[in-house]
């Protein structure tokens, strides 16, 4: 895609969305902006809901390429979890088969993986997670995500509608936890990520890991590095404050077993 295109920005008043109006303009980019919450003072702004599919059409009509970040980014009842995320992105899908938008970066997240044995991955330890691995959602935000990622996958197949799904760590101005050490996405890397995936060759629909060149990274980037993403952080720069805090993970807690962390409680079934 050429610069000075407009791009669809879903989630756009989210912590995400915030970061990434600021950063993406930089890169030569048009953007249009949508969210629930309304964006007050921006020029092409849509509020809508995900759940309405004409509202979305009418967000998507015009632009060259979708990132769709909106929709609940936590944990909550499937009945929420299915309108703003499963038939939000749905509509998403829809209306940009409907309005010939060829490109899309979804974000998905670590969360769709979160049951993924951690296994010692990362620096002294056995090799980095890549992406090439079953899905395992730790929760129905997480099962969200394989749903979006899916749906990516059927509509570059069947519509030829290419997407890059970004499976994200942790996206936050600096890592909130020891936990972040290895998931930490910095706004730039992010910024980076997305406009790589918005610009590389894409064969159909392909899945990235989204973290910062982080020393402690359980993740493999070489798929992202293939559409030419270049990390420039390391949450190494914040370890000595975030260890005086939250001291270091310890080796039989959630967070250093499960790729998922705190996601992936284990409840009884009734
Ligand atoms: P956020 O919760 O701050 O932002 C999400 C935005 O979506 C909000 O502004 C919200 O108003 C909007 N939204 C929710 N339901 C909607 C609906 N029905 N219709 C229209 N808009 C709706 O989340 P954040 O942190 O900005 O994340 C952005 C995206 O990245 C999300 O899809 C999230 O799942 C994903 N992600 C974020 C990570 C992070 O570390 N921040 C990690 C992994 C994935
Ligand atoms: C996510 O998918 C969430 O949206 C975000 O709030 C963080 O919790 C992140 O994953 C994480 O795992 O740190």
């Amino acid at each position: 895609m050429t610069m000075s295109q407009t791009i669809l920005l879903t989630g756009a008043a989210g912590g995400v969305g915030s970061l990434l109006r600021h950063l993406l303009p930089a890169f030569g980019y048009k953007l249009r902006l949508a969210d629930l919450a309304p964006l007050p003072g921006e020029d092409d702004a849509h509020t809508f809901d995900l759940r309405d599919a004409g509202a979305v059409r009418e967000a998507v009509r015009g632009v060259d390429a979708i990132v769709h970040l909106g929709g609940i980014s936590l944990e909550d009842t499937f009945a929420n979890i299915l309108g703003a995320n499963i038939e939000g992105s749905y509509h998403v899908y829809e209306a940009a088969r409907l309005e010939g938008v060829q490109r899309v970066v979804f974000a998905s997240s670590n969360h769709a993986v979160g049951f993924t044995p951690l296994e010692g991955a990362g620096p002294g330890g056995k090799g980095l997670i890549g992406t090439a691995i079953p899905p395992r959602p730790d929760t129905y935000y997480g099962l969200s995500k394989v749903f979006g990622e899916s749906l990516a996958q059927l509509y570059a197949d069947k519509y030829g509608i290419t997407t890059v799904s970004i499976r994200i760590g942790s996206c936050f101005p600096k890592p909130r936890s020891t936990r972040m050490l290895s998931t930490w996405l910095s706004p730039a890397d992010c910024a980076r990520l997305v406009h790589a995936s918005l610009t590389a060759p894409v064969d159909g629909h392909t899945v990235v890991n989204g973290i910062s060149a982080n020393t402690r990274a359980w993740w493999d980037l070489a798929p992202a590095r293939a559409l030419g993403y270049e990390p420039q952080d390391d949450a190494e720069e914040y370890a000595a404050e975030v260890i005086a805090e939250h001291g270091e993970l310890p080796p039989d807690g959630v967070d250093a077993r499960l790729l998922g962390g705190g996601f992936t409680t284990v409840e009884p079934p009734r």
